[in-house]
């Protein structure tokens, strides 16, 4: 792993954005213990590929991903912290490669005859589902960040808000900037078991026409080409739902935007 990162001015620079979004979440309060994750497709960053690349630990896939055959990507690690990542992100994160007609993967771990503990993030099968679906389209997305933002998760436990355009409408009339930042709005979906091929699915199909998907009663995932402005696609919205429970636990009802300067705002900035 030092060899290649040491190769590659690019992926150094992946590691560095890695390690600070992994600060910005924890300083964020969206990664308590061990909660998040990050991958990274960076195919394009290894200019040298792993001598002895067999050496390195093999696994197998519970699904094919035939579209990500010889694809590298950063994963962050099980069981790993945010805030560790931001110290140490060599320690948290590792490149896997997916190989075996997307059957199987390698992780390159630092020790290659020895032990190599890390393992990926719990919710790979979801990351890979997300990057199958951008492989598949061609889209030039290259970042997935899930974490826990305590207010989106909150407004999942209202009832009332179960409906993804309810949802969405609240989060647009808490604040302008919503709607352009993210004028598909967010998918919603229904709680399941993370970590699940099932969860995987549901927001793969989310993500075909969103770059937000919200877990009810977990987090959300985010998807972006750059690691920056992925993750301000999230703070966005989490500013939007704190500015609805201020006026909540101020007393009052959020008035929102109205329909017409919603309207307004999108015919100004031309969302259609
Ligand atoms: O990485 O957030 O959803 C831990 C999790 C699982
Ligand atoms: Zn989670």
């Amino acid at each position: 792993m030092n060899d290649i990162l040491k190769s590659s001015q690019g992926l150094r620079t992946v590691i560095f954005d890695v390690s600070k979004i992994g600060d910005f979440l924890w300083k964020a309060g969206w990664a308590e213990r061990n909660a998040g994750n990050i991958t990274v497709r960076v195919d394009e960053f290894v200019d040298q590929e792993p001598r002895d690349l067999a050496d390195y630990p093999l696994f197998t896939l519970n699904e094919f991903y035939p579209e990500l055959n010889d694809a590298y990507f950063l994963v962050t690690g099980t069981g790993k912290r945010m805030r560790d990542l931001a110290r140490d992100p060599l320690k948290n994160a590792a490149l896997i490669k997916i190989i075996s007609a997307g059957s199987e993967y390698r992780i390159i771990c630092e020790n290659q005859q020895g032990v190599c503990d890390f393992r990926p993030t719990s919710e790979l099968p979801t990351h890979l589902a997300i990057h199958r679906l951008i492989a598949k389209r061609k889209s030039e997305e290259k970042i997935i960040i899930h974490t826990h933002p305590t207010e989106l998760i909150a407004m999942t436990q209202i009832a009332e808000l179960s409906d993804e355009h309810k949802f969405n409408s609240l989060l647009y009339g808490m604040h302008p900037e919503t709607i352009l930042v993210i004028p598909d709005g967010v998918g919603l979906v229904k709680y399941e078991t993370p970590g699940t091929q099932h969860i995987a699915l549901q927001t793969v199909d989310k993500f075909k026409d969103h770059a937000v998907v919200v877990w009810e009663k977990h987090g959300c995932f985010a998807i972006g080409r750059d690691l920056e402005e992925t993750f301000d696609l999230i703070d966005v919205l989490v500013k939007s739902a704190k500015i609805f429970f201020q006026v909540k636990s101020a007393g009052y009802h959020p008035e929102g935007l109205r329909t017409e300067q919603l309207l307004d705002l999108k015919r100004a900035y031309g969302i259609d």
